[in-house]
């Protein structure tokens, strides 16, 4: 069997708990890979993480290969294939007496992790290693991350796949159609409730959703509300932030990368701007990507874009270049 080397950091939170399991069952890297998995926790927590390899054990998938349990980011990350940094610190959180509410600070904070994990992962992953950021703010997160490594043969990946998930979702339901009849779905821009879910070069059956459901106004007063603020109607119901999706939309975003990309579809992840569709240089940007059949992960060129996606490119591009002077210092 191939063997391969994947970090997780967050290793033991509630994305970590649905994800690390996919991860090592063959399910993710093929029945013909051994999963090697690096769990790695702030010091506090790290013990923890001994029960959640005793469950892995326990699922007994001859998949699974060694278990590593670390708060050292540079042991985590040595050789790995693939990095997915999870772990960041959560909005509310009291540090030094003070609540953390503001995203500007919560920039800065989480910042601090990213530009250290950065620095190891180009140090020591292996050189075509692929690094997927989930822990929020995960564009900025990224881009702090990506800047810190310094190594142009990796490649950096903020998680647009779930907003993806949920906007195909809401389109099937509305169009009275199943979810594999949904491609094309972008996600342009950030992670967060300003995003552009595009109903319009989203497809149905090949044909465009937005022509399929013939209701521009629920499409955009109802639909995009609906996606930007999927994440908080989920924590309002649930009580805590979503964590199977979650780690569903990073088991997609790995299998999207791994493997070649079907003709006529594309998949969302935030990469970084080479300029395409006019987003500025250097910001990490939900866009249309597709792997090829050797294995490269392009931006999608040539979609149409109208008015109305055009001035909500805009604001989501505005956000990220102002997420990018709140942490210009970290990325200098
Ligand atoms: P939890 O709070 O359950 O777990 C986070 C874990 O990260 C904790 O165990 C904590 O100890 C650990 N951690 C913190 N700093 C660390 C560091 N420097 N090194 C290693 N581990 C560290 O959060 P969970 O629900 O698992 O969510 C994790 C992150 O995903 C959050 O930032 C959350 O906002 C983000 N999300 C991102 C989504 C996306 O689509 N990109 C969607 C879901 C989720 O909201």
């Amino acid at each position: 069997m191939k063997e391969i080397n994947v970090a997780v950091t967050g290793g033991a939170g509630q994305i970590a708990y649905s994800l690390l399991p996919r991860l090592v069952s063959g399910e993710t890297f093929g029945p013909d890979t051994k999963v090697n998995l690096r769990l790695i926790e702030i010091p506090q927590v790290v013990d923890k993480l001994q029960g959640t390899i005793m469950e892995l054990i326990d699922c007994g998938f001859e998949q699974t290969g060694k278990l590593v349990a670390t708060s050292d980011i540079k042991e985590g990350v040595k050789d790995a294939d693939w990095v997915l940094l999870v772990g960041s610190i959560p909005r509310g959180i009291v540090i030094d007496g003070k609540k953390i509410e503001e995203r500007s600070d919560l920039l800065k904070i989480n910042g601090g992790i990213f530009t250290d994990q950065g620095a190891a992962i180009g140090e020591l992953a292996k050189s075509d290693a692929k690094v997927l950021v989930v822990g929020n703010p995960a564009n900025t997160n990224a881009l702090i991350g990506m800047n810190k490594a310094n190594n142009s043969s990796q490649q950096w990946f903020a998680m647009t796949a779930l907003d993806a998930n949920r906007a195909k979702a809401q389109l099937a339901e509305k169009a009275g159609v199943e979810i594999s009849s949904l491609k094309n779905m972008v996600i342009w821009g950030n992670h967060s409730p300003t995003m552009y879910p595009d109903p319009y070069n989203a497809t149905i059956d090949g044909q465009s959703a937005a022509e399929v459901i013939n209701d521009s106004r629920w499409l955009e007063d109802d639909y995009l509300p609906l996606v930007q603020q999927r994440g908080k109607a989920v924590i309002d119901a649930r009580g805590a932030s979503s964590a199977a999706s979650a780690a569903n939309a990073a088991i997609d975003t790995v299998k999207s990368v791994i493997n070649p990309t079907e003709e006529g579809d594309c998949f969302s992840a935030a990469v970084v701007s080479d300029g395409s569709y006019g987003v500025p240089e250097g910001l990490i940007f939900g866009f249309p990507l597709q792997t090829t059949k050797e294995g490269k992960v392009e931006i999608i060129q040539g979609i149409e874009l109208n008015d109305f996606a055009k001035a909500k490119i805009k604001i989501t591009t505005e956000e990220l270049e102002s997420e990018r002077q709140a942490v210009a210092d970290l990325i200098s």
